[in-house]
């Protein structure tokens, strides 16, 4: 690290933004699954097909009222508590908050139905991360207010309030991305496997 790098924080710590849905746990996967057995009978999205980051949108494109069928499946209980980690992520995280200089965070945007997501998402860390993530957890529908070095995140537009961010965007690729052109300066993790270190240590120069 060269010694006038002092990083988003002022700090000299690297400062880590990790998204949950689509990044850490596997929403579209649990989404699937709990739409096709909750509603077996009607047409759904295989994951190869899926476009576009709403996935209600896609459903409503579908067949109009399968968009309210498609949101009441998160909106029910256990959802997001039962979503299965994507692979490698709670080793990669694990590791992450390890390395010296380097703050992790989680940075999450709870769903507005908030009677189950808020608190099964806290569950989730605990249950997947250990109690001592709790601490990391940031919940905030404006991610564009939290200031850290690198925000990995599966939605391919991130707005809001705050014109520019601290962070550099690093696009996780997940089913409803992966066909998506970028602006040529974007970077993208493919996954877990991908080369995640060295997009750390690219920001430490
Ligand atoms: P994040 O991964 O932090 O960007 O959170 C986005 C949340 O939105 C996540 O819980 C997935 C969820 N989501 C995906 N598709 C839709 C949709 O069509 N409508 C709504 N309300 N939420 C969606
Ligand atoms: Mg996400």
């Amino acid at each position: 690290m060269s010694s006038s790098w002092s990083g988003s924080s002022g700090s000299g710590r690297l400062r880590v933004l990790v998204d949950m849905d689509g990044v850490l746990a596997d929403f579209e996967g649990g989404f699937l699954r709990k739409f096709r057995s909750r509603f077996p009978a009607e047409p759904y999205v295989p994951l190869e097909d899926r476009r576009g980051f709403w996935v209600s949108a896609q459903y409503g494109l579908l067949r109009g009222d399968l968009s309210e069928k498609a949101i009441s499946i998160w909106e029910s209980q256990n959802f997001f508590m039962d979503l299965d980690p994507l692979p490698g992520a709670v080793e990669a995280i694990k590791e992450m908050s390890k390395m010296e200089n380097t703050d992790v965070f989680l940075c999450t945007s709870p769903i507005k139905h908030y009677h189950h997501c808020p608190y099964e998402k806290y569950a989730w860390v605990e249950r997947h991360l250990g109690p001592d993530f709790l601490a990391q957890v940031i919940l905030t529908s404006d991610k564009t207010v939290v200031t850290g070095d690198l925000l990995i995140d599966d939605k391919p537009d991130i707005h809001g309030v705050e014109a520019r961010p601290a962070w550099e965007h690093i696009l996780f690729t997940a089913c409803h991305n992966k066909h998506q052109d970028l602006d040529p300066a974007q970077r993208r993790l493919q996954s877990w496997g991908d080369d995640w270190r060295a997009i750390l240590d690219s920001k430490r120069q």
